[in-house]
């Protein structure tokens, strides 16, 4: 797992009231970022070519010199781009961790082998080789009224569907097939919606975390509060180790407090009796309704800082 150490340690130090204040600070760096990560991952872009088309201009060359000129730099460009930028595992995470997630691992497509028929990798893309898995977390003031939560949900999902959707570009850019894995969204089957992978399988297989007994996975630093995205590639990545230790500590305390005795059994997840609690509609509008199972987990914000 690669995360972001430094915003972690700031994340330690600072007080509720300042997380908002936070994330609004990433959101600034992630525009530098995307700045640099643009330069140095896909250098054959169009300020690129704007800049060589400019200095040749100032060469006062002929427009046909000119034209044969900037053809065959971005030809020249291109191959060696290829070849410079060839991806690894580092630098697929550290695209992640630019575009603004928090934690980014690499997942096995090979390893999904216990995943239903329709839902492992190569059902999207077949020929799916690593499933990289981005995080970023629930801020910790949204995570005191149901109102505060919905806002702050809407906004997550968007963020982290559009970390996933910048990485499916940037690795395309690179001439590999990628496929951005919506957070949220999915298929329709028999009146209950499905995700083209389970993300929080997909995030242990990449050592993000484990999944506990609330179902929801659990990551050391980030506890129950990590939202998920994934990008499928055919991009040959080095995997992540698995974390090998449970993080759930068994207190039982979301299976008791679960309002719809949706975890009742360890085995089987009620997926209809905890739709009917965790989702109201309001004024038209659907609002949460329950994340007790996430927000009053003991771990809901990490091994470090119990709650
Ligand atoms: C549909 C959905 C729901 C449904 C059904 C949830 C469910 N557990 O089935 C409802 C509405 C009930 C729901 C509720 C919630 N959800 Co929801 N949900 C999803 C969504 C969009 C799709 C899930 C899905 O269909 N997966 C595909 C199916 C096939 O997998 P599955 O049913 O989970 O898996 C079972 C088997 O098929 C098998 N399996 C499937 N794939 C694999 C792979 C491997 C390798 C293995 C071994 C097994 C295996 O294992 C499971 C055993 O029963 C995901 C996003 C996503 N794409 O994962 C978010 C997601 C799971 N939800 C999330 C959250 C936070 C919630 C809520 C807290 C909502 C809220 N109030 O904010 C609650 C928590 C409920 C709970 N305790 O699990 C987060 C979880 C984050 C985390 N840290 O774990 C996700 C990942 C969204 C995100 N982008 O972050 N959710
Ligand atoms: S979201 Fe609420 S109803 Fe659903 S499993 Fe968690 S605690 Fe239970
Ligand atoms: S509340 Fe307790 S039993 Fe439930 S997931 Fe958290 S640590 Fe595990």
């Amino acid at each position: 797992m690669t995360d972001k150490t430094d915003k972690m340690n700031k994340t330690d130090k600072t007080d509720k009231m300042n997380t908002t204040d936070k994330m609004n600070k990433t959101d600034k760096t992630d525009k530098t970022n995307k700045t640099d990560k643009t330069d140095k991952a896909n250098k054959t872009d169009k300020t690129d070519k704007a800049n060589k088309t400019d200095k040749t201009d100032k060469a006062n060359k002929t427009d046909k010199t000119n034209k044969t000129d900037k053809a065959n730099k971005t030809d020249k460009t291109n191959k060696t781009d290829k070849a410079e930028n060839a991806l690894n595992s580092e630098i697929v995470k550290e695209l992640g961790l630019k575009a603004g997630a928090w934690v980014a691992g690499i997942a096995a497509s090979k390893d999904f082998d216990l995943a239903p028929e329709g839902y492992k990798p190569t059902d999207t893309l077949p020929e799916c080789l690593s499933v990289i898995v981005f995080g970023i977390p629930v801020p910790k003031d949204a995570l005191e009224t149901t109102e505060e939560y919905t806002n702050s949900r809407k906004k997550m999902i968007e963020k982290i569907n559009d970390i996933s959707k910048d990485v499916e570009k940037q690795i395309r850019a690179n001439g590999y097939r990628a496929q951005a894995i919506n957070g949220f969204g999915g298929k329709w089957v028999n009146g209950r919606q499905y995700g083209l992978i389970s993300l929080k399988h997909a995030a242990e297989l990449a050592g993000l975390g484990v999944i506990g007994r609330n179902k929801l996975l659990i990551n050391p630093k980030y506890g129950t509060l990590l939202w998920l995205g994934a990008v499928l590639t055919n991009a040959d990545l080095i995997p992540d180790n698995r974390i090998q230790d449970s993080i759930c500590n068994n207190c039982n305390k979301c299976v008791e407090l679960c309002p719809s005795n949706a975890l009742e059994n360890p085995e089987m997840f009620k997926t209809k009796e905890c739709s009917r609690w965790a989702f109201k509609q309001v004024s038209g509008k659907m609002v949460v309704n329950c994340f007790l199972c996430r927000n009053r987990c003991s771990l809901r914000i990490g091994l470090d800082r119990k709650v």
